[in-house]
């Protein structure tokens, strides 16, 4: 089995210390960074995201496969830099103010990581000026909120406010998702779309970016 398959299976393992190895191990090698992101790391995630989608794989395993991702992400990342790469767009994202639910959040991020994005997480109980500071620093493309209360979705809209406030609101575009938010909820406070799994705001950037 090569050094990329055994990348990939570590994610499908759950492996994150062993995902990391690899990477490092491939690095040494001489494999170039982008071949190890892209024949191993996303096709590790993306099977783990079809899985997660048909119900073969549930949460637990969702999360050390996400795990898996990122810290073999984060072996490889400062070389990808140096080697030129050039992401698809770039989505800062966070989880609004009030609200510390993340696991949700970080398997966006991960999705989207895998599919080419480069992604700033702004953590969790981001108010709406840490929304605003971040994107004048690093000029996001795209920026995703995540709320899992009923409660932090009311800070969905506030973000949305102080974004058009600042004047950055037409240099981006904004999606929402979390458990309680719906596509219907989105548009009542002008963002651009509505995700209702990580899957569909992969696909929602994509489509986003390409309009
Ligand atoms: Co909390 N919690 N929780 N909790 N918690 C819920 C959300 C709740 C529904 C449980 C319940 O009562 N049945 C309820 C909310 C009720 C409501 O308002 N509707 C609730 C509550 C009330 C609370 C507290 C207030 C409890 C308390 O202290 N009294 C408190 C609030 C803390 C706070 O945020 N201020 C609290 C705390 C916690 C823990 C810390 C214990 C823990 C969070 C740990 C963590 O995230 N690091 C926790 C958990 C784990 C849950 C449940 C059990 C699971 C949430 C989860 O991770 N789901 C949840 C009940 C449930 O959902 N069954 C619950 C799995 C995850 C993969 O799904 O996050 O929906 P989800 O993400 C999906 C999609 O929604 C979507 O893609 C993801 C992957 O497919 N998605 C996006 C998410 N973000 C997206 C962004 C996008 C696009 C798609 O674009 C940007």
């Amino acid at each position: 089995m090569s050094l990329l398959e055994k990348i990939k299976d570590s994610i499908i393992e759950m492996e994150p210390e062993l995902t990391v190895e690899l990477t490092q191990s491939a690095l040494a090698e001489g494999i170039a960074p982008m071949e190890i992101v892209a024949g191993g790391l996303i096709s590790g995630i993306e099977i783990v995201g079809v899985k997660f989608k048909n119900d073969e794989v549930f949460l637990p395993e969702v999360m050390m496969s996400a795990k898996a991702f990122k810290d073999g992400f984060a072996a490889v990342s400062p070389k990808l830099k140096d080697s030129g790469y050039e992401p698809k767009g770039r989505v800062l994202i966070s989880s609004v103010k009030g609200d510390i639910h993340d696991i949700g959040k970080n398997i966006v991020i991960a999705l989207l990581q895998g599919n080419g994005y480069e992604v700033h997480d702004a953590g969790v109980d981001a108010p709406p000026e840490r929304f605003v500071d971040m994107v004048r620093e690093i000029k996001p493309n795209v920026v995703g909120m995540s709320a899992l209360l009923t409660t932090t979705m009311a800070f969905m809209r506030d973000t949305v406010s102080a974004l058009k406030d600042a004047g950055l609101r037409d240099s981006l575009k904004i999606i929402v998702g979390g458990a309680p938010v719906s596509a219907d909820f989105a548009k009542e406070i002008g963002a651009d779309g509505y995700g209702e799994d990580a899957g569909e705001a992969v696909d929602l950037v994509k489509s986003l970016l390409a309009s």
